[in-house]
């Protein structure tokens, strides 16, 4: 055999680079960045090489296992749906949908076949407890801007490329590469601000890899971006600052927010901010004085108890100084497909509600059809109509994710019955009954669902699979397809491919009405998520419209494209008021839930701040909870380490490499420390996904350097109300070094 070269998204974060894979006789032989990648140039990670060790990995599983008498044992894929059949209808019946649970986790987002597919389980299972990493993540953010602008996916990014003033507060994107913002070379795009004159102001209680290649970088006490921004509201209008430009006629509540962040005056907030008034004032200054400028916030700013307040007035700030929806401002991006922010009527929808229904443990709303992922263990645990007693989780490691992970762990042990799609025998699937193992990326095709409707260029990329499948092994959506069958009391029998064509029929049927027919006709040589990218593609915003428009984009133009680095749609414009999706057709200023909020954080300002918090951290060799079986990424510096300021240090007794103990009103770790001036006094930062120490799980080179697990420190029941979002920093911690 001879070498091939193949072009394949990356899958391990939202930056989704092109990358070009080597294979011989079978096995990938090199992989680096893909040069003539339209969207990311050739840039990569580390992360991206690891994917040989991912597809390589002993531990990967390869094969459904099924729990006998507490032993998983090695089972046919036939083998492992004829259990769940046996076992969920019964349970079904007996006590109803609602005793059935779902959880989704972050991978998911990255494989196409697992997001268009994942719905079809939710609903087969016809139960409200829906729960996903999203109420770990990016909630506020989905909320805020689907109050504001009508959809949760009309989510405004830095259009980077022009921008002359970009202001980062609670992200680390040379770590992350980037979150609900593609943005491949994150670094190279800031350098290339610097060079046309313009900064780079980060705004976080660590002096992090991206503050460090900053012009200005501001410590801000951890919880208190709501208050910051709230301030910078207040001095655009107190400052006759407030310029709305381009979208103007479009903006409705300009007076209700004047009112609402009156009292929150610089100095009013800055002793809480760990800011002085004059720094507020000065930021909210240069955003209103320069022409060209956004704002961009990320999981510092979700992840805490005004996630959804702090996430809307970034947006805010964006409106009032007339940087949203203008070049070099805060801008949408046109995906090529699945973009529901096109579909429909233009300008002009539904909006959002959340509240349909709400937790039965916590009365929790719904929102998005979720409940939060921090009420999961207690809807195991408690007793009464609607008790979880099924749980399927797909993709997602909460035990080690999750707060109070060690609740989660006990919970999901009661469980009379669990199926996991994971690709590991891990510290969550150890838990359950049945793995159903889902494949290597290398190993499907892939085009990315969510991405591209929040990326830095708009494009349009196509991933065929690299290497062949193991015989026998379904894909991912043919699975949640047998699960859905099941769960609706059809059978373990139906065929994949035929309940596809049956639902490809009813989606059709909804979507193109009377030419549905013509839709079928047209894609009959396709199934499953190709089929369904087929359709995004042709009726999306670029598409041909099945013939209508000759020129626009298809499946088949943007394969082809896959050789020379996919099709460019080139740089974000304007989409006011095109993109909104209000009742009212205008940009919600003002959404009454997040006015009557402003009290709640007003109530909340004058809390003394405790002596020592603990944040989270993100390391650009790990990745959640599920990349530290890699060796080309488990090799080098011990990564989980507590970082802590040396006067805390000093404070405190603790020693740089020694053991602490870390504690949190009844919950406590072990964690390594080291002392760093990185950080802001008072604060301690430990990054999250580890503690590969829990007996069963089967990570043989993760479980060498297990870590310490953040999330047994911190406590499920601290939520923003609002999104459902877990609170995941600015908690109070003592420490002291273990003897
Ligand atoms: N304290 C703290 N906790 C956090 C965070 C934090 O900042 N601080 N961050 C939160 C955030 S942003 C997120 S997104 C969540 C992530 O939390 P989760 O959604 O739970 O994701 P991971 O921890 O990455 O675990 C991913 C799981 O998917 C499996 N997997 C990987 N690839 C595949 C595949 O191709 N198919 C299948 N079927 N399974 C696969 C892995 O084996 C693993 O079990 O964590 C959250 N938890
Ligand atoms: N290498 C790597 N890349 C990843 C991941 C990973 O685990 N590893 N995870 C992926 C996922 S799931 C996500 S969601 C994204 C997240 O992407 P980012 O949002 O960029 O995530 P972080 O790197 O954790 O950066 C968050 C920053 O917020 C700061 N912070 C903490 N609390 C506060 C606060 O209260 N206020 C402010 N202003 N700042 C605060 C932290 O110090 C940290 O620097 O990254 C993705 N990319
Ligand atoms: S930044 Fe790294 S992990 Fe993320 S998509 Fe690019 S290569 Fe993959
Ligand atoms: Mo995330």
């Amino acid at each position: 055999m001879t070498e091939t070269i193949h072009h394949r998204i990356c899958p391990l974060c939202e930056a989704c680079c092109g990358l070009e894979i080597k294979v011989n006789e079978g096995r990938v032989i090199s992989i680096r960045g893909d040069a003539n990648d339209v969207f990311s140039a050739g840039y990569i990670c580390p992360k991206a090489v690891a994917l040989k060790d991912l597809h390589e990995d002993p531990d990967r599983l390869r094969t459904p296992l099924i729990k006998r008498n507490g032993v998983f044992e090695e089972a046919s894929w036939e083998e492992a749906f004829a259990e769940i059949e046996s076992r969920l209808p019964p349970l079904m019946a007996a006590h109803g949908r609602d005793a059935t649970g779902v959880v989704v986790g972050n991978p998911s987002a990255h494989k196409i076949g697992l997001l268009t597919y994942f719905g079809k389980l939710a609903r087969a299972l016809g139960t409200q407890n829906v729960f996903s990493a999203s109420t770990l993540d990016q909630m506020p953010k989905q909320l805020s801007s689907g109050l504001m602008f009508g959809h949760w996916i009309s989510i405004a990014l830095p259009d980077i490329a022009r921008t002359d003033l970009l202001l980062v507060i609670g992200a680390n994107p040379l770590a992350s590469n980037g979150s609900l913002w593609t943005v491949p070379d994150f670094k190279g795009k800031a350098k290339a601000l610097q060079v046309r004159g313009g900064k780079l102001v980060v705004i976080d209680p660590r002096r992090t890899e991206t503050a460090a290649v900053a012009d200005e970088h501001h410590f801000i006490r951890p919880g208190a971006d709501v208050f910051l921004l709230a301030a910078m509201v207040q001095t655009l209008f107190a400052e006759k600052l407030v310029r709305l430009g381009a979208v103007a006629e479009w903006v409705n509540g300009v007076e209700d927010v004047t009112r609402v962040v009156a009292t929150f005056t610089p100095e009013a907030v800055a002793a809480r901010c760990g800011l002085s008034a004059d720094t507020i004032r000065g930021l909210a200054r240069q955003l209103a004085c320069t022409e060209r400028a956004a704002v961009y916030a990320r999981i510092g700013t979700c992840t805490q108890e005004y996630g959804t307040l702090a996430s809307w007035l970034v947006d805010v700030l964006n409106v009032l100084t007339g940087h949203l929806d203008q070049p070099g401002g805060a801008m949408f991006a046109k995906a090529a497909a699945f973009a529901s922010n096109t579909a429909g009527k233009s300008g002009i929808g539904k909006g959002v509600n959340t509240g349909r229904h709400r937790a039965r443990v916590s009365c929790a709303p719904e929102v998005y059809g979720e409940l939060p992922m921090t009420c999961l263990a207690e809807e195991i645990e408690t007793a009464g109509p609607g008790q979880i007693r099924a749980l399927f989780t797909v993709a997602t490691n909460p035990v080690l994710s999750s707060p109070n992970g060690p609740r989660l762990a006990a919970a999901l042990e009661t469980l009379d019955f669990m199926v996991s799609m994971d690709i590991y025998l891990n510290e969550t699937t150890r838990h359950a009954d049945v793995i159903l193992p889902g494949n290597s990326p290398l190993e499907e095709m892939h085009y990315d669902v969510a991405f591209p409707q929040l990326s830095w260029r708009n494009h349009a990329r196509y991933s065929p699979p690299v290497l062949p499948r193991t015989a026998g092994a379904p894909e991912e959506w043919q699975t949640l397809l047998k699960l859905a069958a099941i769960a609706r009391g059809e059978g373990a029998q139906a065929d994949a491919n035929a309940l596809d064509d049956a639902q490809f029929a009813e989606d059709a049927q909804r979507l193109a009405g009377a030419n549905a027919p013509a839709v079928i006709e047209a894609t009959r040589h396709l199934r499953g998520p190709q089929r369904m990218l087929e359709v995004a593609l042709r009726t999306g915003p670029y598409g041909d419209g099945f013939g209508s428009k000759p020129d626009g984009l298809n499946l088949a133009k943007v394969m082809a494209a896959n050789a020379t680095g996919g099709i460019d749609l080139g740089a974000l414009q304007p989409r006011i008021p095109e993109l909104l999706r209000t009742p009212s057709g205008k940009i919600e200023l003002a959404p009454p839930l997040l006015l009557a909020d402003m009290a709640r954080a007003g109530a909340d300002l004058a809390r003394p701040t405790p002596e020592l918090i603990i944040i989270g951290r993100r390391e650009v060799r790990s990745n959640n909870s599920w990349m530290h079986n890699l060796p080309t990424l488990a090799k080098g510096p011990f990564r989980c380490t507590a970082l802590v300021h040396p006067l805390d240090a000093a404070r405190w007794n603790l020693q740089d490499g020694g053991l602490a103990h870390i504690a949190s009103g009844p919950r406590s770790i072990q964690a390594q420390v080291q002392i760093s001036a990185e950080m802001m006094p008072g604060v301690v930062s430990l990054p999250h996904g580890w503690g590969h120490n829990l007996p069963g799980a089967q990570l043989k080179l993760a479980a060498e350097r297990p870590g310490a697990n953040l999330n047994a420190l911190l406590d499920d029941q601290l939520r923003d109300p609002l999104s459902g979002n877990a609170v995941l920093g600015g908690i109070a911690i003592t420490m002291a070094m273990c003897r």
